[in-house]
Formats: C-alpha cells, structure tokens, sequence
C-alpha cells in the first residue's frame, strides 16, 4: 500500500520541495491550497498533471488553515498516513501587520488539525509534522549556538503565533498519544524563496543589476546573522521525524551562520560585482568598487520593531539520531540562486526586447 502525506502550504517553497521528495519516494501526495485571484501554483505546475489521467498521484484541495470545518473535511476524506503542516503566514515582518492574521493562521491553525486527527480517531494512523522555527530562540544570542533545550524568547507576533504551534503539538502528544513532531528549522532557502525574503531579494536584485534591469537594492538591518541552509535539504529532515520509532522534536541547521551584509558581498560577487561599505547606519551605502556607483542602500522601512539579531543552530541532535546532515555549502547556495535570478533576469529582457510586459513584483 503506497502512503498518503496531506501537505499544508503545498504552493509554498517547502510545499514544492517536500511534494517532489514524497513523490520520488512513492507517496501519493495531497495537498491544501488557497483560493487567490491570480495563479499561486507557480512553484509546484511542474509536478501537477490533470486528474483525468490515469495513475494520478499528486491531488490538490482548495482549503485554509482558517476554516475547521475545511481541514476536518479534507482530512476525512484524505485519510493520510502523515500530515505536513507548512501553512503559514510566514513573513516575521509581515506579522507586525497581520498580528491577529498571523495567530489565526499559524497558531490556531495548527490547533484546528490536531483537533481534526483528534474528532476524526486518526490518532493512531496519522503522524503528524509542525513547522516550527528557529524564530523561537528569538534574542537568545548569549546562548548560540541553539538547541532543542535552548530557552525560547520570541521577537515577533509570527515567533508568538509559533510557539503556540509548537506547545500545542507537544502537548497533543503527551495527552492525546498523536505521532508529532516539531523540527526547529533554521533559515533554508532556494530558488523557489519568496521574492521579500532577504536571501531571494538580494540574490535577484544582484542578478537584475547586473542586466541593468535595476538601479539599487534597498535593505533593512545588515549586521542580522542567519543560520541559512538549502531548503531541498531541509525537506528530507521533515520526513525522516516522522519515520522514527517515537515522536520527537528536532533543530535542522547547518551549524554555521553569517550576516546579511556578507551575504551581499557573496552574491554581488557571483555576478562580478566586488562591493565595498561606506558611511554608518542608517546611511551605510554599498559600492561598486570599480565603477563607484553606489548599488546598496539603507531604508529604515526594513528594520523591524524588535528584531532577532543572532541565530546558529546546533543540528547534533539530527546528525545522531537521523543520521541528516546538510549538503549544500554556504557558496553554493548563494550561487545557486543567483544563477537562477540570472537566468529568470535574462527571460525578462527577452520578453521586454520582444514586446511583452515583463512581471515585476516590486519587492
Ligand atoms: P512560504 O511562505 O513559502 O509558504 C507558505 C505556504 O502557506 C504557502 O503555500 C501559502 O499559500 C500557505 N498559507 C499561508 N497562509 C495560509 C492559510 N491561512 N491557509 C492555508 N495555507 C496558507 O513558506 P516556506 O515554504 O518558506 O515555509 C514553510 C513553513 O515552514 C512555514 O510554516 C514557515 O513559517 C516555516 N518555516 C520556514 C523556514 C524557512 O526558512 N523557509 C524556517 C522555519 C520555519 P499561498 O502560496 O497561497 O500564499
Ligand atoms: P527571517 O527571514 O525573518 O529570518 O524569517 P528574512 O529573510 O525576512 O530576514 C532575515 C534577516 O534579514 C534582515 N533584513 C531584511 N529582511 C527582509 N525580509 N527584507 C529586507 O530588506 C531586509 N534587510 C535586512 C531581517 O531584519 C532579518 O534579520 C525567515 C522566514 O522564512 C520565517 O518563516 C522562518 O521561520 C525563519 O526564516 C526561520
């Protein structure tokens, strides 16, 4: 019997990731997606085939973590072996915006699943994945690199809205006997980032600079430092939890961490592009070292109200007990991504050369 996963947030970098690694490993795949008036499959169209055909095995419901009677319906109907629950307003910026959106979505919504496994009796059957976050360690810089007994001191209304997710499953699991799991994953990204991510924005306005499609980059806090891992790695993290005798939590990182300034240099470097620092603070700029012009700039709109200044995970627990380990290297992350925005940059100067309009998502 081939197992069903339910995957939350499937349209989602992650979602689109972790898809193709259950369908590689022979699962049929389910997953939950929102209604939008414009297309949000993008990241996911290429493994998606027309439930017409025969040996169909990848399915998608329209759904939101918002509405119980939805999730119970859908979970009914699915009857999955393993539930993934990646859904979530995931912007910590954005959470100061949507706080009590946030909460809805990323703290009851995971309460109204494990509920679901609960009315539904699936307790026993179905396991049961929590996206959690390295935004929990929160300002706990003294005590890098974090761990799984790391104090939590969240920063944010999406580290908030978080961290209930992360107690709830904790407590389902001692009360109600359900099979789940936290992974405490550090920043992993990839080419299928969001575009207001600071990895994936800089990377594409690296790119976009280069081709001459932009003048600047603007940017927020430079100084933060992050734990950044690849997210296709990181997927197969997510399932190994749920394969393992007993339910537990886990932090994936790489065990390395760097700022957002170095991450700058690096792929500005990609493209050919050497960036020296000039001034301080709020007027620090980024220059290019050959020509002079100034390429990044400081814009006070990107500094958070209360920000989250250090993260260094420490994956030992990961490594012994499910034998996973990153694979990709810093470099080759950066690398990775900017060829991607290199390659999409060039598609859009085709396009404008040929006389279509060209998306700009105005990030
Ligand atoms: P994305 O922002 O790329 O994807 C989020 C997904 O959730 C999208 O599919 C989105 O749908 C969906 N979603 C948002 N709100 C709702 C809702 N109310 N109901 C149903 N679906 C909803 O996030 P990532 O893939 O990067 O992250 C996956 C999960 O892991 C998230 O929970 C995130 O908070 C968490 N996480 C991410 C880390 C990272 O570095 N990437 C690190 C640690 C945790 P739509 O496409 O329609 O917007
Ligand atoms: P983060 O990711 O908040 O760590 O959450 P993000 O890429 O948004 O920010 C990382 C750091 O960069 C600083 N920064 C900027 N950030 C953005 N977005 N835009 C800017 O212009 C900018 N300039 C500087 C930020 O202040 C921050 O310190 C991500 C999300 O995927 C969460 O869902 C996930 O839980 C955590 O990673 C782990």
């Amino acid at each position: 019997m081939k197992k069903v996963a339910l995957i939350t947030g499937i349209t989602g970098q992650d979602g689109a990731y972790l898809a193709q690694f259950l369908l590689n490993k022979g699962y049929i795949v389910h997953g939950l997606r929102r209604r939008s008036s414009s297309f949000n499959t993008g990241r996911i169209d290429h493994i998606y085939r027309d439930i017409h055909e025969t040996d169909v095995k990848f399915f998608l419901h329209y759904g939101d973590l918002t509405d119980a009677t939805n999730i119970i319906r859908i979970i009914q109907q699915v009857q999955p072996d393993e539930i993934y629950n990646l859904a979530a307003q995931s912007h910590v910026h954005i959470s100061f915006e949507t706080p009590e959106y946030t909460a809805n979505a990323d703290a009851l919504g995971t309460l109204r699943i494990l509920e679901a496994i609960r009315i539904l009796g699936l307790n026993q059957k179905c396991r049961f994945y929590q996206a959690s976050t390295s935004e929990l360690f929160g300002k706990t810089a003294d005590f890098a690199p974090q761990n799984e007994k790391t104090p939590f001191y969240p920063r944010s209304p999406y580290a908030a809205a978080k961290i209930y997710s992360y107690w709830i499953t904790v407590n389902y699991r001692e009360a109600y006997k359900i099979f789940g799991c936290n992974g405490i994953l550090f920043n992993h990204e990839s080419p299928k980032r969001g575009e207001t991510f600071v990895t994936r924005k800089i990377t594409r306005a690296a790119a976009r600079i280069k081709l001459g499609l932009q003048e600047n980059l603007f940017l927020g806090n430079l100084n933060a430092s992050r734990d950044w891992g690849y997210a296709g790695d990181y997927v197969e993290a997510m399932w190994m939890m749920l394969q393992q005798a007993e339910p537990d939590d886990y932090v994936i990182a790489t065990g390395e961490t760097h700022t957002v300034r170095e991450f700058v240099e690096l792929a500005f470097k990609e493209v050919g592009i050497s960036i020296v620092w000039k001034g301080i603070g709020i007027d620090e700029t980024g220059i290019d070292s050959e020509t002079g012009k100034v390429l990044v700039k400081i814009d006070s709109r990107y500094f958070r109200p209360t920000e989250v200044d250090f993260l260094l995970g420490d994956p030992s627990k990961a490594n012994n007990l499910l034998d996973w380990k990153p694979r990709t290297a810093f470099s080759e992350l950066v690398k990775m991504m900017v060829t991607h925005d290199l390659q999409s940059s060039e598609r859009d100067i085709l396009c404008r050369q040929n006389g279509f309009q060209y998306e700009h998502s105005g990030v």
